[in-house]
């Protein structure tokens, strides 16, 4: 039997926001995808759970999320896409340490077949699990929900069923009693459109969907999708967790201080440069690019990047490298303050062997 988890990050957009601002906290904060029409056309990418209270969801135009929160003090931001990308970086390669099998399937979600590493044991998923969660806290401060099963549909069942910061295992014995009160569209792959057909029978459960007679499901929603969702709705799923090699190794922190002073970030590159390049020679990899990345105090995101033609063979080539383009960085914005700083190791070559590694070693110098 397969023991797969699944991991979503909580409210990500908005959890970020709110921990680079912690005054957000206690406030209802909605992120926003602007449009730059009028001031308030845009849809809602994401908000915190005080503001779901109030009927917040994903894709609802901002002007509307604007006349229900009127007068609650809420926080409207905008999206600060590459700043979460750079988060779910870290995290994703935190979590890719955990797994027998890693597959990321969204900026804040993946799955991980642990079957090996927990020998079959809910007992151990469940250990491994909660641990999981406390790095990610450690790491990031960010809360996730998780979900257990033994496919990968009854583990996403599971990661939405307690959120947030939920932990849910279904094991094979639960499965009917879980599932069967749960409504249609709480399945993966039954959206809004096939919810309404399954609506349109009567059939507003998971439970009355087992039971439905599959010739007419699949009439209903086509042959192979019938199918699936018959199958689907009794728990089942065979589903490989598809690993996929990563493309990137990377490492952020904040600073101490909030700083322009070169000395100072650099400092801070040594140990950063230090753990990329071990991560990605452990796992494998030599690697042609060089990537700079800073969070400013505004929030903004500013990177540079340097690309060789040749796999970088050597801890202090990257560390080199990493200072050259901060210190470039420095030179175009000098009223530039760095609150966090990282490196990224991209263009992953697979291991060079040592005579191969010889003969770029020869070509560099
Ligand atoms: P989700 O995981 O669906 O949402 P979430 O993390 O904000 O909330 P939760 O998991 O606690 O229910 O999506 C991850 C991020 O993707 C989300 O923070 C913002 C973005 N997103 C959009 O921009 N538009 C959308 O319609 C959705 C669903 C998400
Ligand atoms: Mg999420």
């Amino acid at each position: 039997m397969r023991i797969i988890l699944h991991i979503d990050l909580d409210y990500f957009f908005a959890q970020v926001e709110e921990n680079l601002n912690p005054s957000l906290k206690n406030k209802i904060v909605v992120v926003c995808v602007f449009s730059g029409r009028t001031k308030d056309s845009g849809v809602v990418s994401t908000s915190n759970y005080k503001a779901r209270e109030y009927g917040i969801k994903s894709g609802m135009p901002v002007y509307l999320a604007k006349k229900i929160l009127k007068d609650k003090g809420a926080v409207f931001l905008p999206v600060n896409h590459s700043l979460y990308e750079e988060i779910s970086h870290q995290i994703m390669e935190l979590l890719r340490n955990f797994a027998d099998n890693f597959e990321q399937v969204s900026i804040d979600e993946a799955y991980l077949e642990i079957t090996k590493r927990v020998e079959g044991k809910f007992e151990e998923a469940l250990k491994l699990a909660k641990s999981i969660k406390e790095r990610v806290f450690e790491k990031e401060e960010l809360i996730c929900s998780i979900g257990i099963g033994s496919n990968k549909l009854l583990a996403k069942i599971g990661s939405d069923l307690n959120k947030p910061n939920g932990l849910t295992i279904i094991k094979p014995s639960e499965v009917k009693d879980v599932l069967s009160d749960l409504t249609t569209e709480k399945l993966p792959g039954v959206g809004r459109k096939y919810k309404k057909l399954l609506d349109n029978e009567g059939i507003k459960t998971i439970g009355e969907l087992a039971v439905f007679d599959v010739g007419s499901l699949k009439l209903l929603l086509g042959k192979k999708i019938g199918e699936r969702i018959h199958r689907a709705s009794l728990g089942l799923d065979d589903e490989p967790v598809k690993e996929e090699l990563p493309k990137q190794f990377s490492r952020i922190i904040t600073l101490k201080e909030d700083s322009n002073n070169f000395e100072c970030v650099s400092n801070s590159l040594n140990e950063l440069c230090g753990d990329v390049w071990s991560t990605t020679r452990n796992g494998g990899f030599n690697f042609k690019s060089v990537g700079l990345i800073t969070v400013t105090d505004e929030l903004k995101i500013r990177s540079k990047s340097k690309t060789l033609s040749h796999p970088i063979v050597g801890k202090d080539d990257i560390t080199r490298i990493a200072k050259e383009l901060l210190k470039e960085l420095l030179e175009e914005g000098s009223d530039l303050r760095i609150r966090r700083v990282g490196v990224k190791a991209y263009n992953l070559v697979k291991d060079l062997d040592q005579r191969s590694i010889a003969i770029y070693n020869f070509i560099s110098l």
